[in-house]
């Protein structure tokens, strides 16, 4: 059996997984769910009820995206990870971050007035700042090796990339590294490729479905 990833199509955590095969030119495909009504086949498997789930067999199947990504990149050598024991730990632990970092931009992106999307961007944007600290000369997060942190972080960037170019308010000014760290990225096929055709489309459309306050100015 071919790897099948179990998807939302807006998940930033999926997209993660999608570059990481992408990168790797691993064959696998794709199946789209409705996390609003999951199919009991689906609840089946994943025991926490969220995606990414991929399936190797019946009977083999793994949920988080930086585990799976892990197992993917243990098994699809060359390895993406840094071989070095401490750099890859510090990976994990930012790759960790990141996650964290995902879930901050979503309650941003559904924050529901003004002062609750200025005081969520606010603490992103404050969190970016351990980021930048982080980042050397680049392109990438470990320099000019493309990583497991750069398909971690992708989904994030590429998202507030959207953000800033439908709803200018300089996001990364106080940033650079990470600037810079994002366009190399967004330069990637293998991100470029990562979501679906009119991914712009249906982002807006769902977000605006939320109600927030940004997704007014994203339209
Ligand atoms: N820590 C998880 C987060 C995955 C996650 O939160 N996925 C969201 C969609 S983007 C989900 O499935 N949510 C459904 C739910 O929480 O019930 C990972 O890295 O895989």
């Amino acid at each position: 059996m071919a790897y099948q990833l179990i998807s939302f199509v807006l998940c930033p955590y999926v997209q993660r997984s999608v570059i990481t095969l992408k990168e790797k030119q691993v064959p696998f495909t794709i199946t789209y769910i409705d996390l609003q009504n999951p199919p009991d086949w689906f609840l089946a498997i994943s025991p926490m009820g969220k995606v990414p789930v991929l399936r190797m067999a019946q009977d083999q199947v793994l949920f988080e995206s930086a585990v799976i990504n892990e197992y993917l990149d243990e098994t699809n050598p060359p390895p993406l990870h840094p071989q070095d024991p401490w750099r890859r730990a510090h990976n994990r632990a930012w790759i960790e971050f990141g996650s964290n970092l995902i879930g901050r931009q979503y309650r941003m992106l559904v924050a529901a007035d003004e002062g609750a999307f200025v005081q969520e961007r606010d603490s992103l944007l404050a969190d970016l700042r351990y980021v930048e600290q982080q980042l050397g000369e680049g392109p990438f997060f470990n320099g000019a090796a493309f990583s497991l942190a750069d398909t971690a972080y992708a989904p994030l960037l590429s998202r507030l990339d959207l953000i800033e170019r439908r709803y200018p308010q300089g996001l990364l000014a106080a940033t650079p590294k990470i600037a810079a760290w994002s366009e190399a990225l967004l330069a990637k096929l293998a991100v470029r490729e990562s979501v679906v055709a009119d991914f712009e489309e249906r982002f807006i459309t769902y977000y605006a479905g939320q109600g927030g306050f940004l997704a007014k100015h994203l339209v």
